[in-house]
């Protein structure tokens, strides 16, 4: 039997942000903010910046088994390893952000596998909506191509950055949801998900902090290990006292091998069906 989050591909947390939480995190952001821009990090519709393992909004998730308790009964994840984060802000006034998904490994067999690989929780800071900038997701489209993915460019690459406001991936599509969230709400996404969101038609920036996660990391086969152990965000080896005195070590990674790159294809095939026995 698959769970509701298998099916769709997401799910959402209410309140999984408190009032003390929700000030870390934005303290969190407005310190990420003040950093100098990264490069190739904005997009039309989509400003990131990066968030590494020792940064406070990552400290107040993996420091707080109330918080990976939800993540693990939403996922069912059995070994829960956090990976990456950023802030994820919409610009007033901006466009919508294009459909797309996150799964960077495409030619692996792993991405068609019943089971997520790789997961994003979008913690939200504001009320958000169709109006601000609000999630749109094509449910189950994790684990079968749906028409729109023939028609989508590389997530990350300049087609995509120069989409006319007309192309189908800025627009609605039949069967989406609108993910409207309360601040403090996330939102827990199958990397392979296609997710895009609605323009922000507002005056006012909207603020949320991505996280990803593996939630089943002694699963993964050795090669994505290998390949996301070397991410930037977890703790180099000279950072090594630190992460052993931080009191969420066992949230972080570990890796036996030597870390090693595998060629990124973030394009999802045409045309794909996860089966259940795989
Ligand atoms: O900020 C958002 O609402 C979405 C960001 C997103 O889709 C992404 O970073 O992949």
């Amino acid at each position: 039997m698959r769970t509701p989050f298998e099916k769709a591909g997401y799910g959402i947390i209410p309140s999984f942000l408190d009032a003390g939480g929700l000030r870390v995190f934005a303290d969190d952001v407005a310190q990420a903010l003040r950093a100098p821009a990264h490069a190739g990090m904005s997009r039309p519709g989509n400003d990131l910046a990066p968030l590494r393992w020792d940064a406070p909004t990552v400290a107040h998730i993996l420091g707080s088994a109330p918080h990976l308790a939800k993540l693990a009964a939403l996922t069912g994840a059995r070994d829960l390893k956090w990976i990456s984060g950023y802030v994820t802000t919409k610009a007033p006034r901006s466009p919508a952000l294009w459909w797309h998904q996150d799964w960077w490994c495409w030619d692996h067999p792993i991405s068609f596998r019943p089971a997520a690989a790789q997961i994003a929780v979008l913690c939200y800071l504001d009320d958000t909506d169709a109006r601000n900038g609000a999630l749109r997701v094509l449910p189950g489209s994790h684990r079968e191509s749906a028409a729109i993915h023939r028609d989508l460019p590389e997530p990350h690459g300049a087609l995509a950055d120069a989409l006319p406001h007309d192309h189908v991936a800025m627009s609605d599509l039949p069967g989406q949801a609108t993910l409207a969230v309360r601040a403090g709400d996330a939102v827990v996404l199958d990397y392979r998900l296609l997710h895009g969101t609605h323009p922000n038609r507002t005056a006012v920036r909207r603020d949320a902090v991505l996280l990803s996660f593996v939630p089943s990391w002694r699963e993964l086969p050795e090669d994505i290990k290998a390949h996301l152990t070397a991410h930037p965000a977890l703790p180099g080896t000279e950072e090594e006292a630190r992460r052993a005195d931080a009191g969420y070590a066992a949230l972080l990674p570990r890796f036996a091998g030597a870390p090693r790159s595998l060629p990124v294809n973030r394009v999802a095939p045409a045309e794909f069906l996860v089966h259940d026995s795989t």
